[in-house]
């Protein structure tokens, strides 16, 4: 984008139907955003750095998290330490909670305040 005017198209290589993009987010603090995959089939969670429409590289972030109620909500820098971290909501409990990361590392999770209730939906 330019503004509000379209400054051009690429066309990404897609996953499966199991997959979906839950959050863009600049996980290595180097000012480029990164597209976060999710696999709800088996808890997979990938992140992709991206050159306009060309994958750079791909990576695994931290360990599968089976739970398909556990949605990646979006990517926001909690710890303001300049890497965008991964906000989750488990839809079933509403639990949520943060993935402190680096990179595709998960350095820490911090639990964030449960929503009142099912409700309720977090969106970053
Ligand atoms: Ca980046
Ligand atoms: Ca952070």
């Amino acid at each position: 984008m330019d503004g509000t005017t379209l400054a051009g198209a690429a066309a990404i290589p897609t996953l499966g139907l199991d997959w979906r993009i839950d959050a863009v987010g600049n996980l290595d603090g180097d000012g480029r955003d990164e597209l976060i995959w999710r696999n709800y089939a088996n808890g997979r969670n990938v992140r992709w750095v991206m050159n306009g429409g060309e994958i750079v590289s791909g990576a695994d972030i931290a360990t599968p998290l089976p739970n398909p109620n556990w949605e990646i909500r979006g990517a926001i820098d909690i710890n303001y330490d300049g890497l965008d971290d991964l906000v989750w909501v488990n839809t079933a409990s509403s639990e949520s909670v943060a993935w402190l990361m680096q990179g595709s590392t998960l350095i820490a999770s911090q639990p964030l305040s449960p929503l009142p209730s099912a409700s309720w939906s977090l969106t970053v």
